[in-house]
């Protein structure tokens, strides 16, 4: 089979929710992946943030192999021998008093719309129905019917009505707009991304997140920060709100918590939230199962051990520098925190992020266009500086073709 016979086959039996880029990958290795007929690429898409730890990761390899032949799943129906470990294991990282575990983000970010609405009623006093989740314009929270209503982009909940309601939604990095909707006694929440990544990677100006936390505070209400993408090292600190010494009174995780082997998510915060939900009133077949448990507790030490936070600092800063210093007609803006970061691309000749996007593949790099002419570039972050200095030259070169 070929490239194209590999396409074809998945266009014709697979839905079309997805246009990928028309390479058809096979095998990866840390930075790397190889497609059906040998040639290598550097991921910088690390499948949207979640293969931090770099594809195949051995350490991840060998405790799935253990954890996998010797129990898998038991369902909470009863207690595991890992779960509790974990559960502790991220207390002592993060400093919450407990964790709920998931499986997809977009679970995860349910669970955390359900836990602040449940402390709505039962501790802030909120009469039932009435609670309100502040959220921003440009968010991206997941693909549920819940999640979609806070969306305020067509292509994601065009004709899925009708819609949850109880959402209000602000400008993102506007702290005056969202004091004057926190004094409304029925907010129960602010939601946020602590960088809009769908959106096109914006970084709020600093002191944002700080200011928001402390209008929070004022009002009573929830700060939930959305770190699937943003967390686990991947803008030079485990979490992105560390850069503003910020703490969310509930943190949501996904994504590199598995260094991409498994679907795993989770929800962390204190007692006086988590304590809400009573046995019986939420769950999940697969949440928290010994597997996932193994796995989540080494991709997290894999991330402390190689100092990834720290490289991503440095590799970020490294690829911005020279990104900016390249004089492209097609870049209009490097923008991006550790190695969270995109260009935003003048279209030129008639050429687009798609297009340049399909230049860098053919030499060597795939990354993906995000909204409009945006190119989000997000390797895994455990890239060294000499395969960083290679992927940024074939970027360049890449551009360079169109001229
Ligand atoms: C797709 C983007 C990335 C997320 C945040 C929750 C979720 C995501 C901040 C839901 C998921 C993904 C899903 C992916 C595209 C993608 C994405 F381009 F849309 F923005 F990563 F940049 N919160 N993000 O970023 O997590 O349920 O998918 O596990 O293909 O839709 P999930």
């Amino acid at each position: 089979m070929n490239t194209q016979d590999y396409i074809r086959r998945e266009e014709k039996y697979g839905a079309h929710n997805y246009h990928p880029l028309p390479v058809v990958l096979e095998r990866g290795e840390g930075v790397f992946v190889w497609d059906v007929k040998g040639n290598r690429y550097f991921d910088f898409l690390a499948a949207y943030s979640a293969v931090n730890q770099g594809h195949c990761n051995k350490r991840l390899l060998e405790v799935i192999q253990k954890q996998a032949g010797t129990l898998a799943l038991t369902s909470r129906a009863f207690y595991s021998s890992k779960l509790g470990e974990w559960e502790e294991f991220m207390h002592k990282l993060f400093g919450y008093d407990k964790m709920l575990p998931m499986n997809s983000g977009a679970e995860a970010v349910e669970t955390a719309l359900k836990l602040a609405r449940k402390w709505a009623y039962k501790v802030k006093g909120i009469a039932r129905e009435k609670a309100k989740i502040v959220v921003c314009n440009g968010n991206f929270h997941g693909r549920t019917i819940t999640i979609i209503s806070m969306s305020t982009d067509p292509d994601s909940y065009n004709e899925y009505g009708p819609y949850t309601p109880g959402f209000v939604s602000i400008p993102y990095n506007d702290v005056v707009a969202l004091e004057a909707v926190l004094c409304d006694p029925d907010v129960a929440a602010f939601l946020t991304e602590p960088i809009q990544a769908e959106a096109g990677v914006f970084v709020p100006e600093d002191g944002f997140l700080k200011a928001a936390r402390e209008l929070c505070d004022q009002y009573n209400v929830l700060f939930i920060a959305d770190e699937i993408q943003t967390g686990i090292a991947r803008t030079g600190k485990m979490l992105a709100c560390d850069h503003e010494q910020v703490r969310p009174d509930i943190l949501i995780l996904g994504k590199a918590i598995s260094g991409g082997m498994y679907p795993i998510s989770c929800v962390l915060t204190n007692n006086e939230v988590m304590l809400t939900i009573k046995p019986g009133e939420h769950g999940s077949t697969y949440g928290g199962n010994p597997l996932a448990a193994a796995i989540a507790m080494e991709a997290l030490q894999i991330v402390l051990d190689e100092k990834l936070a720290e490289n991503a600092t440095l590799m970020g800063e490294y690829f911005r520098s020279e990104m900016k210093k390249f004089d492209s007609p097609f870049i209009e803006e490097v923008r991006g925190k550790g190695l969270l970061n995109a260009i935003s691309i003048r279209p030129i000749k008639g050429k687009q992020a798609w297009d340049v996007c399909l230049a860098m593949k053919e030499q060597g790099v795939i990354a993906k266009p995000t909204h409009g002419d945006i190119i989000r570039f997000t390797p895994p972050l455990i890239i060294n500086e000499a395969q960083m200095a290679d992927a940024i030259t074939r970027i360049k070169e890449a551009m360079k073709t169109f001229e």
